[in-house]
Formats: structure tokens, C-alpha cells, sequence
């Protein structure tokens, strides 16, 4: 028992209290064995056994549960020390990466305007039916506003449905001349291979006092942004619609993918449409309240750009928050 004593003692870990756990209180163990010595004694000789042999036990016990926490206490802190990451660590080129691609092509885009001088613009996601709608010159019955497509709250709040808002926000509080982009989410109720309920734009805005914001400054800026961005592309205006600009245009550029000569990915066309645009119809002006102006704006996915500038061809790759989709670029 003494030497028992001692080994219980002397353990120094897990390993070494487990071997005297075995040996004193196993089914095989030297503690147990003697209580089975019990069977072969009767009266006083068998009760002082049984009340001795009850004591030691308790307190081999005792000192075997003290230890056993001890122990794995000190082993849980050795391995958060062992396997800790450190954060601020310096990392080897090859396995930096260039961040997540639409925070990337975000940054882009805006080092393009930041540089013309372009006010980065930021407004509310939850907004209401005149910033969202009504001073875009969609009124009450226009398709856009369906439960379909909209999230709502109550009292016709909304999460806005891209970030035009946010211009009739700066239209409403700043006087021409104005040059602004307003990247960030928008929301709406859509969810298949090629739509995400929640996705980014990035819309800028130009206003100028008189006539002085031309269509033709809306094609240049375009066009001069569009290779920065996509390097020596051909770039086509095609005539389209927008309720907020008038004329409106949609941007396409030749396929990055096949050069142009026609591919799945461009559908056999050759091009690949990446922007919205127009001259800002005389409605949004007079729901701000400007009088005599002038003005451009353009509205880009940045989902979209990212896949066509990283490679990326499923658009749910960018919201898995898997390390190795970022580790790729
Ligand atoms: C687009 C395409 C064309 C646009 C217009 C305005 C505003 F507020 F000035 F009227 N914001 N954004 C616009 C115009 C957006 O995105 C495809």
C-alpha cells in the first residue's frame, strides 16, 4: 500500500496516473483485490478491514481526482500555447493572396474615381419607398417594387435594391457640381446559380451646373475606366433602358475569355455586358429639387467584374468564407 502511496505521489502526468489508477483501483488492481480478500473474513476482523480498506480508497481517491484535474488543466495549456496562430506572423509570398475578390475589384474600382477626383459616397442599407423608388421615377405600380423582388419591413422600409439611393441622398443635401460613387451591398429577393440575395454595386454620379455633363463625357469616362479595369478590350455602347436616365446604355465589352470570337461563357456573342448608364432623366432632378443641370450616371455589379477579372465561374465561391477559395488569388 505504502509504495502504491508512492507512485501516486510521484505521477507526474496523465500517462503515469493512468499506470497507478490500473494498478491500485482496476478491476485487476491491488485495492480491489484486497476487498475480495473480505469474502474469506466474518465479524469484527471483516468490518475493521472493510472500514480500513474504505479509507484508503477514499483517500487514494481523493489525491487521484486532485491530480487527474491538475494534470489536465496544465496539458489543455500546453496545447493552446503549442497550437496557437499568431495573427500579425509574417506570411511567405506564397500564400499571400490579394484579399477576397470583390473587396479587391471593389478597391479597384474606386482607386479609378478616387483619382478623378470622384466623392466616395455611403448611405443607409434599410431605406425607405422615395429614396429607393419614387425619386428614381419608379412610381407606386412599377414591376421593380413586387413583394418579388423587394425585401420589406414594415412602413415600407426596404433593404435598398442597389445604391442609387445613396445619390439621391447626396443630390439632397450637396449643390452641383458633384462627382460621386457610392460602392456597397444591395438586396433582392433572388437566389439561383447567377443571383444572391445580397450582392454589390458600385453606381457613380456626375452633376454640373447648365448643359456642361454631355453624354460624350459619360462615353469617355467609360470607356477610359473600362480599360483600366479590363486592360485593351473593344467597348460597345448598345442603346437601353433605365426609368432614371434618358438616353440610357448598356456597356459591353469583347469576351475575355475567347477575344472575342465567341465562347459559352459570352453565349456565342463575343461580347460580355459589365455596365448600366445614361444622362439623368429631368424626373430625378426635379425629386431633389435641382433646377438648370446637367448630369451622368452608371451602375456596375462587382460580382460580375470580379468574375471576369479573377476567373471565378460560380458566383456562390464568393460567399463560402473558404480560406482556400481566397488562397487561390
Ligand atoms: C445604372 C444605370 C444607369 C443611376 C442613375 C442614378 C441617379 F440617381 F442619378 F438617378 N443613380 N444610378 C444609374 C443609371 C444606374 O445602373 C445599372
Amino acid at each position: 500500500m505504502n509504495t502504491l502511496l508512492q507512485k501516486l505521489q510521484d505521477a507526474q502526468n496523465s500517462q503515469e496516473l493512468e499506470a497507478f489508477r490500473i494498478e491500485g483501483l482496476g478491476k485487476k488492481g491491488i485495492i480491489t483485490q484486497k476487498f475480495s480478500e473480505l469474502k474469506s473474513l466474518e465479524g469484527e476482523e471483516k468490518k475493521n478491514l472493510a472500514k480500513e480498506l474504505n479509507e484508503i480508497k477514499q483517500k487514494f481517491e481523493a489525491i487521484y481526482w486532485a491530480k487527474k484535474s491538475q494534470f489536465q488543466i496544465n496539458e489543455l495549456k500546453t496545447a493552446l500555447l503549442e497550437e496557437k496562430i499568431d495573427v500579425s506572423l509574417f506570411q511567405s509570398i506564397s500564400h499571400r493572396s490579394i484579399g477576397h475578390p470583390i473587396s479587391y475589384t471593389k478597391d479597384r474600382i474606386i482607386d479609378y474615381f478616387m483619382h478623378l477626383d470622384y466623392e466616395l459616397c455611403v448611405g443607409p442599407l434599410v431605406e425607405d419607398d422615395f429614396h429607393n423608388f419614387s425619386a428614381l421615377n419608379l412610381p407606386d405600380f412599377h414591376p421593380a417594387r413586387d413583394m418579388q423582388d423587394t425585401f420589406y419591413f414594415k412602413d415600407s422600409m426596404l433593404l435598398r435594391t442597389h445604391t442609387s439611393p445613396v445619390q439621391i441622398r447626396t443630390m439632397e443635401t450637396q449643390t452641383p457640381p458633384i462627382k460621386m460613387i457610392c460602392p456597397g451591398a444591395t438586396f433582392r429577393r433572388d437566389y439561383d446559380l447567377t443571383h444572391t440575395p445580397m450582392f454589390h454595386q458600385v453606381e457613380g454620379l456626375v452633376v454640373d451646373k447648365g448643359d456642361k455633363a454631355s453624354f460624350a463625357n459619360l462615353k469617355y469616362t467609360l470607356e477610359d475606366f473600362l480599360k483600366y479595369i479590363f486592360g485593351n478590350v473593344k467597348i460597345r455602347f448598345r442603346s437601353s433602358f433605365f426609368p432614371f436616365t434618358e438616353p440610357s446604355a448598356e456597356v459591353d465589352i469583347s469576351c475575355v475569355f475567347c477575344q472575342g470570337n465567341g465562347c459559352r461563357i459570352c453565349s456565342h456573342t463575343g461580347w460580355l455586358e459589365v455596365l448600366g448608364c445614361g444622362v439623368v432623366d429631368e424626373y430625378v432632378f426635379e425629386a431633389v429639387g435641382y433646377k438648370n443641370v446637367s448630369g451622368y450616371a452608371f451602375g456596375m455589379g462587382i460580382e460580375r467584374l470580379a468574375m471576369l477579372t479573377c476567373g471565378v465561374n460560380d458566383l456562390r465561391s464568393f460567399f463560402e468564407t473558404d480560406l482556400r477559395v481566397l488562397e487561390q488569388f
